[in-house]
């Protein structure tokens, strides 16, 4: 176990799977005292067994409800009120449909959580960061926010959402102490292709076959990292892949 981020205090939205609970996990080790955010009490309680309840804070929360986020930041336990890092994850891909056929409802959730949910968090840490003059927003884009993909309309769109939204906090945040950076992954294995195929567990196994994946515990390495570094040192974005994943040519539809 590694000490160097002894005394910070990271909040992880998304901690009950996936990329969220590494990062937990992984800041966790590195000596930081994290506020797990999630959905599901039960993950995060089990994370706070796993880990030390003295390490691990769980809170039960919805980043989509902008008043229970406001209330819940507001009333963190005055030893954790001063978030020095802050990993926006919570997200998710709903559906893989073509944009005509694509469910609007499922477009909804995809904005209200990786974009309004994340925005909403940002603005509610933001403040006490800026005035202590340090912190770190550290936002979860993807591949998906610069590279389209057939049935990626909305999902990649709220990623591209985050990686200028990240840039442009850079631009805010100009002057103050505080970082700002994107982690955009690339095919990584967790819950995120069951939850994109609605549990369908076959279609989520076979999007990883024969491929080696990026793991949630890669992706909470390059955080550990970005956060790591010396406080004048500020990552704008990290892009990583799986060796066995690369970009298509262009798709050219030709009439025959
Ligand atoms: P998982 O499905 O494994 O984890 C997603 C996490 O987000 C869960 O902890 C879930 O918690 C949380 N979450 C979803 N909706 C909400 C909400 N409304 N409020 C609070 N928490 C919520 O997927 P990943 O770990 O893969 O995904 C994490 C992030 O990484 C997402 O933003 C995703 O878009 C992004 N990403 C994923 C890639 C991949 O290939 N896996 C690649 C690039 C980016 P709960 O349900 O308990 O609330
Ligand atoms: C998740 C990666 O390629 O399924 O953001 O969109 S991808």
């Amino acid at each position: 176990m590694h000490t160097h981020l002894a005394g910070r205090i990271a909040l992880v939205t998304g901690a009950t799977a996936g990329f969220g609970e590494a990062c937990a996990e992984t800041l966790c080790r590195a000596g930081a005292q994290v506020i797990a955010a999630g959905r599901r009490k039960d993950r995060l309680d089990a994370l706070a067994a796993r880990l030390g309840k003295d390490r691990i804070h769980p809170l039960v929360l919805d980043v989509r409800d902008r008043g229970g986020v406001e209330k819940a930041v507001a009333a963190l336990p005055p030893a954790l009120a001063a978030v020095d890092v802050l990993v926006n994850n919570a997200g998710l891909a709903l559906g893989l449909e073509p944009a005509q056929r694509a469910s609007l409802d499922d477009w909804d959730t995809m904005i209200a959580t990786n974009c309004r949910g994340l925005v909403t968090v940002t603005r509610a840490v933001l403040p006490g960061m800026v005035a202590r003059n340090r912190g770190h927003v550290v936002n979860i884009g993807s591949v998906a926010g610069s590279y389209p993909y057939p049935g990626g309309n909305v999902y990649g769109a709220t990623k591209a959402f985050v990686r200028q939204f990240t840039l442009n906090l850079r631009s805010d945040l100009l002057g103050t102490g505080v970082r700002a950076t994107a982690i955009e992954p690339g095919m990584a294995e967790t819950e995120f292709s069951l939850v994109r195929f609605a549990g369908d567990a076959a279609k989520a196994a076979k999007v990883y076959e024969g491929v080696k994946p990026l793991s949630a515990a890669d992706v909470a390495e390059a955080v550990l990292w970005a956060v790591s570094l010396p406080a004048h040192v500020n990552v704008n974005a990290i892009e990583l892949m799986p060796v066995q994943q690369a970009f298509s040519p262009f798709a050219i539809h030709r009439k025959t």
